[in-house]
């Protein structure tokens, strides 16, 4: 038998992401005996799912920037490109360029909740090392 309203979602897929989750009850299958109506010409067939979740979306993606200023070290900037986003001393060197010479620069492109990690990570550690390094996020 079908809970109506407390449907739960298919737990046998595990979900990709938290997009993925459903998150209301129009999220669920429902089942037809849902069905608030009574009386003649009620449908009692029992156990059919009627799938109306919408297409799961993609989550967003966003750019982690590189701000440039007049007083981080160049080395400091390429330490922080090779520590956080797994860039070669190749790469690093070349961002950082393109940042000291345009004013900014992608370091990469993630989901939000890892792009915002990623901007944490280099604002604290330019703080404790005590540069005014900034570092910002932009929807892709
Ligand atoms: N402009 C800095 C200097 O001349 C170097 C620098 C590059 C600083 C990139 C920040 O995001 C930056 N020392």
């Amino acid at each position: 038998m079908c809970m109506p309203r407390l449907a739960k979602p298919d737990m046998s897929v595990a979900p990709r992401c938290a997009e993925d989750v459903p998150r209301c009850v129009e999220d669920v299958p429902r089942c037809v005996e849902d069905d608030d109506s009574r009386g003649p010409g009620r449908n009692d067939q029992v156990g059919i799912a009627v799938k109306t979740r919408a297409k799961p979306k993609k989550p967003s993606q966003f750019k982690v920037l590189m701000l440039n200023d007049d007083y981080t070290p160049m080395e400091f900037v390429v330490m922080v490109l090779k520590r956080f986003f797994h860039m070669d001393l190749e790469q690093a060197t070349r961002v950082m360029l393109h940042v000291h010479q345009r004013g900014v620069g992608v370091c990469g492109i993630f989901p939000y909740e890892i792009a915002e990690t990623k901007v944490n990570q280099v604002m604290d550690f330019a703080r404790q090392n005590q540069h005014p390094l900034q570092c910002t996020l932009e929807k892709a």
